[in-house]
């Protein structure tokens, strides 16, 4: 019975982040490699099991009853299961896994500087987006917005340990390395939702240290950006300009950005455009709830993070708080 359901589980499995399921050029070229190797081994293992199982099911005899050494030439056996095959086959991968990677750009001369630059923090995702001028930079977290169809060259740099992105549909796993620059070349061939996560233990809240890359129409992504450069909205209601002014005035303005405002600092997520994405903290979904819970006790939904429990607001004070973040479209 467990049997059956461990299978049915496996069959269930989604494909949504399946390596084997690539969904751009670079995750094809990784799969490319894979499969062959999966299906190799797969038949290595039948056929060597296969062998064992003979081995001890088949009559022995007596010791008299004995050939002498290799009477049967056995031992060929052992010169091509032993060698001939695991050589050719361990060499063919070799060179196959040199040709899969020398096709990746690893070499940072090859990139004219990056669309986006990816921040690995403990434990969420910065993500801005560095095309055009000054004015034009935008940041966001822990989704990335791709247009879908295109080359984005994605640059991947850390603020504080190893972190590694790793979204197994579009991309094979890449480091985020305090001092060092990496770079990958992203895309999704259709538009959709590809899930990811920090693929190196990087602290207590690894686990959770997950993103998103939104691949859109051209267009629409364009769109998207577009709308990110814009400021924060003013809030209209009585409710949302109080939570503004104890944004402002808080501790949230010194760890927070929402553009528009006073608030200009980088500890944190950028918050300009928060009623925009799906979640918080990385994991959380953005509800009423879940935004009251990060505030008051963010340590307790994420040990170890930066964000402090911040308990001194009123309910009516916090109320007002979360009314503006969700104007913050
Ligand atoms: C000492 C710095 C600090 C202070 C003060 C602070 N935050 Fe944060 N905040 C953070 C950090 C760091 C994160 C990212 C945590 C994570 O995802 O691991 C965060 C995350 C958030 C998020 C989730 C954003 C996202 O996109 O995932 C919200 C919302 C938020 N803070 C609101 C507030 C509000 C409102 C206040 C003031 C009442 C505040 N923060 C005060 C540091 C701070
Ligand atoms: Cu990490």
């Amino acid at each position: 019975m467990r049997r059956w359901s461990l299978l049915l589980a496996l069959a269930a499995c989604s494909t949504e982040r399946s390596a084997l399921h690539p969904s751009g050029p670079a995750a094809r070229l990784l799969a490319d490699l894979g499969w062959p190797i999966l299906v190799f081994f797969t038949v290595t293992s039948v056929a060597m099991w296969a062998l064992v199982a003979w081995v001890a099911t088949r009559r022995t005899g007596t010791l008299l009853e004995h050939d002498g050494p290799d009477a049967k030439g056995g031992q060929k056996w052992v010169v091509y299961g032993g060698f001939v095959v695991p050589g050719v086959a361990f060499s063919a991968i070799f060179v196959a896994t040199l040709r899969t990677m020398s096709a990746f750009p690893m070499d940072h001369h090859q990139h004219h500087g990056a669309d986006i630059r990816v921040v690995g923090h403990q434990w969420w995702w910065e993500v801005q987006y560095v095309r055009g001028s000054l004015n034009d930079f935008v940041a966001t977290a822990n989704e990335i917005h791709v247009p879908a169809g295109q080359q984005i060259d994605v640059e991947l740099v850390s603020a504080d340990v190893i972190h590694s992105l790793w979204a197994p549909r579009l991309h094979g796993k890449v480091d985020l390395i305090p001092g060092m620059d990496n770079f990958i070349r992203l895309q999704a061939d259709r538009p959709g939702v590809y899930e990811g996560g920090c693929a190196e233990f990087c602290g207590l809240e690894h686990a959770v240290m997950r993103f998103k890359v939104i691949a859109d129409e051209p267009a629409k992504f364009e769109q998207w950006l577009a709308h990110q450069r814009e400021p924060a909205p003013e809030p209209s209601s009585a409710e949302a300009r109080r939570g503004k002014e104890l944004f402002e005035h808080g501790a949230c303005a010194l760890c927070h950005t929402v553009r528009g405002t006073v608030a200009r600092a980088t500890v944190g997520p950028d918050l300009t455009h928060l009623a925009g994405r799906s979640t918080i903290a990385a994991y959380l979904p953005r509800d009423v709830a879940d935004l009251h819970a990060w505030i008051v006790n963010a340590p307790s939904l994420k040990p170890g993070t930066q964000m402090p429990a911040l308990t001194h607001f009123t309910g009516e004070e916090l109320h007002d708080l979360v009314d503006y973040l969700q104007t913050l479209k």
